[in-house]
């Protein structure tokens, strides 16, 4: 790991906002390319948060700062990402699943999705499926539904049978993700498409609006 990279991930890990970002934009200024910055600093880090929560080493208030570091190293790694599209492709409204407050997946989702040229409505976190219908009847062409907790996964369910309760199931397409989320679960709550990571979802969502 380069010495920028590593200033990076020490920064998420003792949730430093400002050296996050500010480490983000040296790792730039050298050179070094917006996904090795996200996946060998940013997300590695995240995970390393993971790992550190699961052996009773980090509490949630420790997770809560590296999650607010990570955030404010993203957002200065946001326009490298996005690159200006001419018109859109369609708009895709995406949010957490109801009862689920992880936010970071998701907006790394949608900052993918609008590089590669959608409109992104962001429904933000506890999002109930009505929101969704709300988005869907308002023209979005896609919802796109995160989920961090195995206990939260229900909600994609719940969503999908409120889509097709509203009658908006045969014109609207449902994909979803987030680290519990698999593609049996996916073919079982009838969605339309699952991806593991945010560079899938885009080629997801491409193929989805052209289905
Ligand atoms: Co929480 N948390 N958390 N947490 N948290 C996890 C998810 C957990 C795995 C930690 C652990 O135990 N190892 C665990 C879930 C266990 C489970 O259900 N199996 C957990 C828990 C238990 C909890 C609480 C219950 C803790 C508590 O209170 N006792 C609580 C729940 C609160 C709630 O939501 N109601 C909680 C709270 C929090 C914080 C608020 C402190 C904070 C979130 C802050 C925020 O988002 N603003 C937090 C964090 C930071 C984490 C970890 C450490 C990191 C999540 C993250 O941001 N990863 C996480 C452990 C881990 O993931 N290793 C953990 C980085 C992000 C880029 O990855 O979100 O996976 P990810 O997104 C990926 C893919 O999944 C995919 O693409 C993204 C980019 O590649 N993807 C999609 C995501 N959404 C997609 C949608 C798509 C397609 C792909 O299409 C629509």
């Amino acid at each position: 790991m380069s010495e920028v990279v590593q200033q990076i991930f020490s920064a998420i890990l003792e949730g430093d906002k400002d050296k996050a970002a500010e480490s983000v934009e040296t790792a730039l200024t050298d050179g070094l390319s917006p996904t090795r910055v996200l996946e060998d600093g940013l997300i590695a880090a995240m995970s390393e948060v993971g790992r550190r929560f699961e052996a009773g080493e980090f509490y949630v208030p420790e997770m809560l700062v590296s999650a607010r570091a990570m955030q404010a190293g993203l957002a200065r790694l946001k326009p490298q990402l996005i690159r200006a599209a001419v018109k859109p492709l369609g708009r895709i409204a995406i949010g957490t699943v109801k009862g689920d407050l992880h936010e970071i997946g998701k907006n790394l989702v949608g900052m993918m999705l609008e590089g590669a040229g959608f409109e992104i409505q962001d429904l933000g976190v506890d999002v109930p499926p009505d929101t969704f219908v709300q988005a869907a009847r308002e023209g979005a062409c896609i919802v796109a539904i995160s989920a961090l907790l195995t206990t939260t996964m229900s909600s994609m369910q719940d969503t999908v049978a409120a889509l097709e309760a509203a009658g908006l199931r045969p014109r609207v397409r449902v994909m979803v993700g987030g680290a519990p989320v698999t593609q049996t679960f996916a073919d079982r709550i009838g969605a339309d498409g699952f991806a593991p990571d945010a560079s899938q979802a885009v080629a997801l969502a491409r193929r989805l609006i052209q289905a």
